[in-house]
C-alpha cells in the first residue's frame, strides 16, 4: 500500500483525488444554493441557472480528471516503473551529488536509447540539471539528501552531443561551479 502511494503516480493521483472530494461537494452545494438566491433588480429567473451550472462545473471536473489522467504518464515515478516493467532495454547513470561535484557512473549515454537517471544527495540539497548543446535545458531534477530511494527520472536523447550538466538548487559557497558533463554519442 505504501508502495503505492509513494513510488507510483497513480497512488498519488488517488490519494490527492480522494482529497478533493469533500470541497468539491462543499463547492457544488453553494452553487447550488447560490443559484435560488433572489437576483434583486436584475430580473433574471435564478430558477433557469442550475442546470447550466451543474453542466459547466462537470465539464470542468470531467476536464480535470482527463488531463490528469492522460499526464499522469509523464510523472517521473510512473514513467520509470512503466520502463522497467516494460522490459525495454535501457542504460543506466547512477549520480550522488555532493558539495560540490557529482559522482557519476558513468558520463556516456547513447543516442536513441532510454536513460534511467537516478540521482542522491550526499549532503544537502542539490539539483541535477543536463543542458542540450544550444543552452536550452532538457530537465531538472532536485535531490534532498537522507532520501532512502534515489530520485529517478527516465529520458531519451534524440541528439548527439556534449551536454552541460549543472546543480540549480544554491547549495553554498561554490554552488556555481558545481557542473560536468554527459557526452551522448
Ligand atoms: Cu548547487
Amino acid at each position: 500500500m505504501r508502495d503505492f502511494i509513494y513510488e507510483d503516480g497513480w497512488g498519488a493521483f488517488v490519494v490527492l483525488l480522494f482529497f478533493h472530494i469533500p470541497f468539491l461537494i462543499f463547492f457544488c452545494r453553494i452553487v447550488y444554493k447560490k443559484a435560488f438566491v433572489n437576483t434583486g433588480p436584475s430580473g433574471t429567473a435564478p430558477e433557469k441557472y442550475p442546470k447550466i451550472e451543474i453542466m459547466w462545473i462537470s465539464t470542468v471536473a470531467v476536464l480535470f480528471i482527463l488531463v490528469n489522467v492522460l499526464s499522469v504518464v509523464y510523472m517521473p515515478p510512473v514513467s520509470t516503473a512503466a520502463l522497467t516493467k516494460s522490459g525495454t532495454p535501457f542504460q543506466e547513470v547512477d549520480i550522488t551529488a555532493k558539495s560540490w561535484y557529482y559522482d557519476m557512473s558513468s558520463r556516456e549515454v547513447e543516442v536513441g536509447v532510454p536513460v534511467k537517471f537516478s540521482a542522491k544527495s550526499g549532503d544537502t540539497v542539490h539539483g541535477f540539471s543536463v543542458y542540450h548543446p544550444d543552452g536550452r535545458i532538457v530537465f531538472t531534477m532536485m535531490l534532498m539528501p537522507g532520501m532512502e530511494s534515489p530520485t529517478t527520472l527516465v529520458h531519451t536523447f534524440e541528439e548527439p552531443g556534449e551536454y552541460k550538466v549543472r546543480c540549480l538548487e544554491y547549495c553554498g559557497i561554490v554552488h556555481h561551479a558545481m557542473q560536468d558533463l554527459l557526452v551522448v554519442r
